[in-house]
C-alpha cells in the first residue's frame, strides 16, 4: 500500500492521503508574488510556515479544536484528520488592506460592514470585522455577504464561525502586536468533524495566510511593506515585470533576506529558535 496518495496541490503546498480520516499537508518552499509562484526557492519557508501554524494551533486549542495530530520530523509536514470543510473563506479585517480597501473606496462598506467615513488605506478599522469569501477554483476569491455566506453554511455555522473567527483573530493580533508584528487580516478554513463539531483546519495565522506588516513601520495612508515578502517584491519592481507567468528568478542577496525575515517572524512569534524547531519540531512547539 503507497505511503499517501496526493489528492490536491495548492500553489505553494501539496495534500496527500494517508488513510479515509488522516491528511499529510506539506509544506514547500515555494513562494509567489502579486499571485505568480517565483522559479527560485526561500530555503526553510515551509517549515517555518508550518511551525507557525502548528504554533498557533496549540496556543488556540481552548478557542477552537484543530485538525492538527503531529508534525513530520522533516518540519515542513502536517498530519491532520480529515475533515468536511466548509464552502466559504473566513476573513478577519483589523485594518482596510487589499480587497477590503477596495470594497470601502467603491461603496462604503466590506461584506455588508458600513464603515465610517474617511478612512485611508491600512487605517486601522474601529473593530475587526468578519468578512466572508467563496473559495475559487482559479482567480480570486470573491467577497461575499451574510445572506450569501448563510446559503452556503446555514445560518447558525455562520454565527458560530463569525463568533469564532473573531476571537482567533483578537487573540493572535493581540500577541502578535506585543512582538512587533501587525497581523492587518488573515484568513481560516475551518471543517466539520464526524460529530458535526466545528474543527480549525488548513494553515493558521502564519504570513502566506494573513497580511503581516511591520509595527514600527507602520504609516496609514499608503500601502504598507509586507514584513515577510516585501524585498521580492521590491526587487520585481525594478524589472518592469508584467506580472503574468513565468515570474523572474530571484538574486542570492534577496533570497537571504526574504529567509531570514521568514525566521524573524517565526523566532518574534513563537519567543523560541527556528534551529531548535528544526532540531524538534514537535517539542518547541508544546
Ligand atoms: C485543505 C489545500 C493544500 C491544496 C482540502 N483537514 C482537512 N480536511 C479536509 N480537507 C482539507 C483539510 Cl486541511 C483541505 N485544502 C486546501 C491545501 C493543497 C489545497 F496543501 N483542501
Amino acid at each position: 500500500m503507497p505511503e499517501a496518495t496526493h489528492v490536491a496541490s495548492g500553489k505553494v503546498r501539496e495534500l496527500y492521503a494517508l488513510d479515509p480520516d488522516r491528511l499529510l499537508l506539506v509544506a514547500s518552499d515555494r513562494i509567489s508574488t502579486f499571485d505568480v509562484v517565483l522559479p527560485t526557492e526561500i530555503p526553510d519557508k515551509g517549515r517555518v510556515l508550518t511551525g507557525l501554524s502548528a504554533f498557533w494551533f496549540a496556543r488556540t486549542k481552548e478557542i477552537c479544536p484543530n485538525h492538527l495530530l503531529g508534525l513530520r520530523p522533516d518540519g515542513r509536514s502536517t498530519e491532520c484528520r480529515r475533515l468536511e470543510m466548509l464552502p466559504i473563506e473566513c476573513v478577519v479585517r483589523g485594518f482596510l488592506a487589499g480587497s477590503g480597501w477596495k470594497d470601502y473606496l467603491q461603496t462604503g462598506a466590506v461584506c455588508g460592514h458600513h464603515l465610517p467615513g474617511g478612512l485611508a488605506e491600512s487605517d486601522v478599522l474601529p473593530e475587526p470585522i468578519f468578512t466572508p469569501a467563496t473559495k475559487a477554483t482559479t482567480g480570486h476569491d470573491m467577497n461575499i455577504d451574510r445572506d450569501q455566506a448563510a446559503e452556503l453554511v446555514g445560518a447558525d455555522r455562520l454565527a458560530e464561525v463569525e463568533r469564532v473567527s473573531l476571537a482567533l483573530y483578537r487573540f493572535a493580533s493581540e500577541h502578535a502586536r506585543a512582538q512587533g508584528i501587525l497581523i492587518a487580516d488573515t484568513k481560516f478554513e475551518f471543517g466539520l468533524d464526524d460529530d458535526e463539531i466545528l474543527v480549525l483546519g488548513d494553515e493558521a495565522l502564519t504570513p502566506d495566510s494573513s497580511r503581516f506588516w511591520p509595527a514600527d513601520e507602520y504609516r496609514p495612508g499608503a500601502g504598507q511593506p509586507s514584513f515577510d515578502k516585501q524585498f521580492v517584491r521590491d526587487y520585481c519592481e525594478t524589472l518592469g515585470w508584467d506580472k503574468t507567468e513565468p515570474g523572474p528568478e530571484v538574486p542570492e542577496d534577496v533570497v537571504a533576506g526574504t529567509r531570514a525575515r521568514y525566521i524573524e517572524a517565526f523566532e518574534r512569534l513563537t519567543s523560541s529558535s527556528f534551529d531548535a524547531y528544526v532540531a524538534d519540531p514537535e517539542v518547541v512547539l508544546r
